[in-house]
């Protein structure tokens, strides 16, 4: 008799950053993240988590209605059912539930890492193999202040942990940002990839002003100059100019990606687990990019350990990312709640080994962070 779900416990786990992140639409001085146990019948317990950025700053779903519509809604739909009949299991909470994609991806990944720990296979191993055990990884210069980004990059440079940065923009005047970027990438030289990410602040008219000041200053990949909504927007700003477009907020499943492509999109597509649900719709989302010519980019919603695991073990099955990946939400965080953190090294990170997930908790650090 195969398995079946018993219990869902969800834990909100807040950890402090190492500085204050600070995006166009939030600073962050923590990150909270919805940690989801999930046990069978067997014995075998399945680890997920839910995470978004600066409480219902960046997105429809924050981390207290992540864990809340997991405990009401969610967690009734699955448990009593088999454990490991994944597809059934994700048509029965998209039947049954609409959205909140980010608390469908935290289980998911618990089902696959439970399934993955009952059978000794890897979640990249139940998601068709791995491709790659080391992806690269980027780092995200956010403290606001240019000196303090250009010295954040050099030591990391120096450390071999990343040689590609992303800048987050769109909170300050265009004039200052782009003063801001340039600096950077002229400090920076050929000895660093450098993008920016606008999360969706400019009208398309400041977009224009801005990408081809951008352009003009040497940055490689610009992403969601403009709102999530604007495909058109987006299509025409991949038409006009030479540096290729990042869709970030657009793109969440396929479904929108068949939108972007079939309106001659051109660029790259940021993959996250959690805006497409999970990692198999994450990576529907892959393949259709791949079909349509468009790029693929490993995306985060800086995740803590197991999200990032979560999200490496998807990445880790395609044949090539164009633009590498993000990875990096566990060092962003001043501690961790797992026994082993990812090895981070030679620019990138390399994926986690064991069955499941292949990352165990830290029982004390978790009962020590989680919010009573
Ligand atoms: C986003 O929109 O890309 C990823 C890295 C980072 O600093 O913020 C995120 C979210
Ligand atoms: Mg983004």
């Amino acid at each position: 008799m195969s398995s079946v779900i018993e219990s869902i416990e969800t834990l909100l786990v807040d950890l402090p950053t190492i500085r204050p992140h600070k995006l166009s639409m939030t600073t962050m001085a923590g990150q909270t993240m919805v940690i989801v146990r999930m046990r069978h019948s067997d014995g075998v317990e399945g680890l997920g988590e839910g995470t978004t950025i600066g409480g219902l700053a960046y997105g429809p779903e924050s981390p207290e209605s992540i864990k809340c519509n997991i405990d009401a809604y969610l967690a009734p739909l699955l448990i009593g059912q088999p454990a490991d009949n994944l597809n059934a299991l994700r048509a029965r909470m998209a039947r049954h539930t609409r959205g909140n994609m980010i608390a469908k991806s935290a289980l998911e990944t618990a089902l696959l890492d439970a399934r993955g720990k009952r059978l000794g296979l890897s979640v990249a191993d139940l998601l068709g193999g791995a491709r790659h055990g080391h992806l690269p990884v980027l780092w995200t210069l956010a403290s606001g202040d240019t000196d303090k980004d250009i010295d954040e990059a050099f030591q990391r440079l120096d450390d071999r942990r990343h040689c590609g940065f992303k800048l987050k923009i769109g909170a300050r005047d265009l004039d200052e940002d782009v003063r801001h970027v340039a600096a950077i990438k002229a400090a920076l030289g050929n000895r660093a990839s450098v993008r920016v990410d606008v999360n969706q602040a400019w009208d398309e008219a400041t977009a224009v002003r801005g990408i081809a000041a951008l352009q003009d200053a040497g940055i490689e990949l610009i992403e969601q100059a403009i709102p999530a909504r604007e495909h058109a927007g987006l299509v025409r700003l991949a038409n006009r100019f030479r540096v290729p477009m990042l869709a970030d907020e657009a793109v969440a499943d396929a479904r929108d990606g068949l939108d972007l492509a079939s309106r001659g999109f051109s660029g790259a597509f940021a993959l996250k687990i959690a805006k497409s649900g999970g990692p198999v719709a994450a990576l529907e989302l892959a393949h259709l990019a791949q079909t349509a010519g468009i790029g693929l980019y490993g995306g985060t919603l800086l995740e803590g350990t197991l999200g990032t695991a979560a999200s490496l073990h998807a990445w880790s099955t395609l044949g090539e990312l164009a633009w590498g990946t993000e990875m990096f939400g566990p060092l962003l965080l001043e501690d961790d709640i797992v026994a082993e953190p990812l090895r981070y090294h030679a620019f990138g990170v390399d994926l986690p080994a064991g069955p499941g997930l292949g990352i165990a908790l830290d029982e004390d650090k978790l009962a020590h962070y989680s919010r009573k």
